[in-house]
């Protein structure tokens, strides 16, 4: 490939695609993560003004037998995914296929497959919501009311801390409004309830118990007006300043510079928004599987807020629980440098995960300590399992080693990873995955 720039790369395909797309009907296939249902949004709508017939899948993953089956007279466009599926796409003979993504590409680019990723021109940090805002953007101008979007995106593959000059721009576009503080989410609620909910950062003693939430109000020095407390936005700078103190000395572990940054604020079904909030909203709905509320709250159609705001709250439900669950239960070991937790029927399978994910991201551990969840769902076992603060062994390679001998299957990466294994072998897992833990340890 000759070097071209990323901005060219999207120029020269957004013209392509328009081109091919003037005499056939168009195919968005998208992941189903708050990335994902952002990035087909902003096509949706962008496809919609171009009065274009189309139509749209979401999907948890990609595998051979739904690309193999995907109808070949279509002009396929894939978002946040298939850059791992290009020998699929090849066998599957599409004709003119299309790919917004910023995931690894393992394989070689077919010759039918037009592809905008990051990863084979500069490597920039961007979310396929950005990437797609942009591709949009550039065959109508007008399309940049959808900026904000690709901010939720960038928000949802948590990119927002550090923002390079590509992100700057689209945040730039989006007319956003940007505050410096306590990074709680959301900021625009009653103080009392966005604490006992907050899960990311998740506040020993605070998260889940209202009693804890009034105490460290107190303890903070803010008190209710008129029965109600504020809201994070509208604390002065003393009192976000006692509040963050409040919360440090909760969580000896944390760091002050990991819960203080920008609070991003914009317009959504006509309000004023904290989009850390939206973004967890579109992420609960696809998580319990209601696709199609996190897609239609998106596009902001009527009906569709209270829909994603309802099943939001049930999530947050099962997460609070989930946490519960976690901080009473005999069914944990707690070895060195390793935690693990079997929530055999009593933890949700879809829960799992973000369990493993919300303890690692929680100052209650050390840095390099792994977690490991598991949750029955039907005959099996699920297991997840999380680096604190992303740092430490590859749970990947420990995973894959005791798979190779139990039986299983593996996904992830160095610093999240999981596998499923059969009920039978509990027992041997549990065994297993202490020894190789414990063993790890001495190596080092
Ligand atoms: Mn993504």
């Amino acid at each position: 490939m000759d070097k071209k720039g990323l901005g060219k790369v999207i120029n020269e395909n957004a013209s392509k695609f328009i081109e091919l797309a003037k005499n056939k009907e168009i195919l968005v296939v998208s992941h189903f993560d708050t990335d994902g249902i952002t990035s087909a949004s902003i096509m949706i709508k962008s496809l919609k003004k171009l009065q274009k017939k189309f139509s749209v899948k979401i999907v948890k993953s990609l595998d051979e037998k739904f690309i193999q089956e995907l109808p070949k007279d279509r002009l396929i466009i894939f978002l946040d995914s298939a850059s791992g599926c290009l020998n699929y796409i090849n066998n599957a003979k599409l004709k003119d296929v299309f790919i917004i993504d910023h995931h690894l590409v393992s394989q070689e680019v077919p010759e039918n497959v037009n592809i905008i990723n990051p990863q084979l021109i500069d490597g920039q940090k961007i979310s396929a919501a950005g990437l797609t805002y942009l591709f949009c953007k550039s065959f109508d101008e007008t399309n940049k009311e959808f900026a904000k979007l690709a901010v939720l995106g960038m928000i949802g593959d948590m990119m927002e801390k550090e923002i390079n000059k590509l992100n700057h721009n689209i945040v730039n576009d989006s007319e956003i409004v940007k505050k410096r503080g306590l990074l709680i989410y959301p900021s625009t609620r009653p103080l009392n309830r966005t604490l006992e909910y907050s899960s990311n950062p998740f506040i020993p003693g605070v998260t889940g118990n209202s009693d804890g939430v009034l105490e460290l109000l107190r303890e903070a020095g803010l008190s209710p007006e008129n029965g109600n407390y504020k809201s994070l936005i509208e604390l002065n700078d003393e009192e976000m300043t006692r509040l963050t103190t409040a919360i440090l000395l909760r969580s000896p572990k944390a760091k002050h510079e990991g819960i203080i940054g920008d609070i991003f604020l914009l317009k959504f079904f006509n309000k004023l928004e904290d989009a850390r909030e939206l973004s967890a909203t579109i992420n609960a709905c696809s998580r319990l599987g209601e696709t199609g509320a996190a897609l239609k709250f998106c596009l902001e159609i009527s009906n569709a807020k209270k829909e994603a705001e309802s099943i939001y709250v049930k999530y947050k439900q099962h997460i609070i629980s989930g946490l519960k669950y976690v901080s009473e239960t005999p069914e944990k070991f707690e070895g060195k440098g390793f935690v693990i937790i079997n929530g055999k029927n009593k933890l949700k399978d879809t829960m799992a995960g973000t369990i493993a994910s919300i303890l690692s991201n929680s100052s209650l551990y050390e840095p390099g300590t792994i977690i490991i969840t598991m949750a029955y769902y039907d005959d099996k076992i699920k297991v997840s399992a999380r680096n604190v603060g992303r740092t430490g062994r590859n749970v990947r390679e420990i995973l894959s080693e005791i798979i190779e001998k139990i039986g299983g299957e593996v996904g992830g990466h160095e610093f999240a990873a999981g596998c499923i294994v059969s009920q039978e072998k509990e027992n041997e897992f549990i065994n297993s995955i202490k020894k190789a833990l414990e063993l790890e340890v001495i190596k080092i």
